[in-house]
């Protein structure tokens, strides 16, 4: 069934293992995601960003979640991944989003707030929960002190920010970035940080920027003519670390999106000869779809449903 990302959230902070909340792009990244949920009785949290709603249509996506999770046996949400303005927070608000994030990260502290309450405000009163998100993703690896403190989510302001805006969960900025280059030398996150914050709020967090780039799938892409020299993410230890100091959200895209390119390498490699679509997508779902499953299995969320 459709619920809210509170109702999927709230027991795994309670509990101890985190959801994530994996990124769609088509129908077959929406199908490997489903398809992984019922296998490993996970909760879910299907993701859609802006670009991927231009990409595909909002009516689309909302229609094919709407009906998958109607027939799911288990907790799913349809959520808003870094939405950038009211407008866009409000049009999936009303579609049937049942949350959303609204990524003031960008902004001042006063004026994240200020977006952040306009947010919940729009969002609550459909009964639709809502992240925000204080501080910038960037890695840590060879920044000065005092230069980390000007973009890695502060504790104090955590909590400030949170009883200000009212906001159900928090991205917070601990080393994490987006994408397949992370870090150019060890991976590194501030988890002192992330226990102070998580000492300070009641509410669930959030990592984003938390694909692992796992060497086996860079290796299989790059065997098939892919360029991905210096991929690196976040060591699944330290996904297993931020979990038990608190972090109940989980932000996948990269792998996704890795597994899927490494998959239709292959097949138009090997099998020169395919040109149905069905048989190129069909390996890249399946492939997608084991990433997912390992994730549930390392968050802790399989078997929680
Ligand atoms: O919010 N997202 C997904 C959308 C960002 C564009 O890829 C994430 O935090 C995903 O992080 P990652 O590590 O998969 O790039
Ligand atoms: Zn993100």
């Amino acid at each position: 069934m459709l619920v809210t990302n509170n109702e999927v959230l709230v027991p795994a902070m309670k509990n101890g293992y985190a959801v994530g909340a994996f990124n769609i792009s088509n129908l077959e990244s929406l199908q490997a995601i489903v398809e992984a949920a019922l296998e490993e009785r996970s909760p879910l949290i299907i993701a859609a960003t802006p670009s991927t709603i231009k990409y595909a249509g909002l009516d689309n996506i909302v229609l094919l979640v709407r009906n998958a999770a109607k027939r799911l046996p288990l907790p799913a949400s349809l959520h808003l991944d870094h939405g950038k303005d009211l407008e866009t927070v409000k049009k999936c608000v009303d579609a049937g989003f049942t949350s959303v994030m609204i990524d003031g990260s960008h902004l001042k502290f006063e004026e994240n707030v200020a977006i952040t309450r306009k947010a919940v405000e729009i969002a609550h009163e459909k009964g639709v929960s809502v992240e925000a998100e204080l501080g910038r993703l960037a890695g840590i690896e060879e920044t000065a002190v005092e230069e980390r403190e000007a973009f890695l989510t502060d504790p104090e302001a955590a909590r400030r920010f949170v009883e200000e805006t009212g906001v159900d969960a928090l991205a917070v900025a601990i080393g994490t970035s987006h994408g397949a280059y992370k870090f150019k030398g060890e991976p590194k996150l501030d988890f002192e940080r992330l226990k102070a914050i998580r000492r300070n709020l009641d509410i669930p967090l959030v990592l984003h920027g938390a694909s692992s780039v796992p060497q086996h799938i860079i290796e299989k892409a790059t065997r098939y003519g892919a360029k991905l020299k210096g991929a690196k993410g976040i060591p699944e230890e330290h996904i297993k670390k931020a979990i038990s100091l608190g972090i109940s959200k989980i932000n996948i895209d990269t792998d996704l999106r890795l597994a899927f390119t490494a998959a239709v390498r292959e097949t138009l490699t090997v099998s020169p000869e395919i040109f149905d679509p069905r048989k190129i997508l069909g390996p890249a779902r399946q492939a997608m779809k084991e990433v997912v499953k390992s994730k549930m299995r390392l968050f802790g969320s399989s078997n929680k449903a």
